[in-house]
């Protein structure tokens, strides 16, 4: 009786340790995931006389990388012609337009990287279907001839839908604010970038020299006058206008140190129209090792 007894727990501890084995073995096999869908690529290329791009993209989800081939920088900003508009149209309508209000009209902005000579940025656009331009106004602009421009029609495709970047930075634009972190970590990060203001905005990152302050840097850029000597900071990023409503990822590598984040843009509602800045469009962002 005894013997049986424990032939029994003998025969129950080691139906138990195969339950447990197998259940181990099957802890240790991964379990099948759907493999992620990769953002389709689009590749940019700007120099100081010509902006290349593919004439047909996805729509959706969509990295872009621009780089820049030229001598001087480029800022290649991307806009969603509205619905009805033609390139020929809103072309046409920023030439006789001086304050550029009626052009703004046609499109929606979706902002943009600048790129740096010899650099590259990397950007991820959410592009609704529909016929866009790339415009720089850079040194194509109004000293060194007409902008440098590129067409693209984004077309839905049916394939499924990559998943969005994850972003490690949220930058949300706002009338006249930025709502950033206070510090961030130097290398590659992914910023979002979201305009939920009215109007629009862009983002001007400088880096500012050993002891010069945001007060320091808003008295030049509001001065008259020109600053003699090299500026006290360095103009190390910046993210072109971007409509409001509008979003994008934007993987940006700072350095550690201090920086403030401008907005320069017009504010139209107000006559004549003062600077974002002037509203008070600043923001300190510290840059940690
Ligand atoms: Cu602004």
């Amino acid at each position: 009786m005894v013997f049986r007894q424990r032939m029994t727990a003998g025969l129950r501890l080691a139906a138990v340790t195969v339950l447990m084995l197998a259940l181990a073995a099957c802890n240790a096999t991964p379990a099948p995931t759907a493999t992620p869908v990769p953002l389709p690529a689009v590749a940019v290329d700007v120099s100081d006389t010509a902006l290349t791009m593919p004439a047909d993209v996805p729509a959706g989800l969509v990295q872009v990388t621009v780089s820049n081939s030229g001598q001087a920088p480029h800022s290649p900003l991307f806009a969603r012609l509205n619905d009805g508009v033609t390139q020929e149209q809103f072309m046409e309508t920023m030439q006789t337009d001086q304050s550029g209000t009626a052009a703004l009209a046609l499109v929606s902005l979706l902002g943009g990287a600048q790129a740096k000579p010899g650099a590259s940025q990397q950007m991820v656009f959410d592009f609704k279907p529909g016929n866009y331009i790339a415009i720089d106004m850079g040194e194509g602009g109004p000293t060194g001839g007409p902008p440098l421009m590129a067409n693209f029609t984004a077309t839905a495709g049916s394939g499924p839908a990559p998943a969005a970047p994850v972003a490690t930075v949220n930058a949300e634009l706002i009338d006249f604010q930025f709502t950033l972190p206070d510090q961030i970590k130097s290398g590659a990060q992914t910023w979002k970038i979201e305009n939920k203001g009215g109007q629009w905005h862009e983002m001007g990152i400088f880096k500012l020299n050993e002891g010069v302050t945001v007060d320091d840097v808003m008295a030049m850029m509001m001065s008259e006058t020109p600053p003699e000597g090299p500026p006290p900071f360095e103009d190390v990023a910046f993210w072109a206008p971007m409509s409001q409503g509008q979003h994008a990822w934007w993987t940006v590598d700072l350095p550690p140190g201090v920086y403030t984040v401008m907005c320069f843009l017009p504010d139209f509602s107000s006559t004549p129209p003062t600077s974002h800045l002037e509203h008070g469009m600043v923001r300190t962002l510290t840059v940690t090792e």
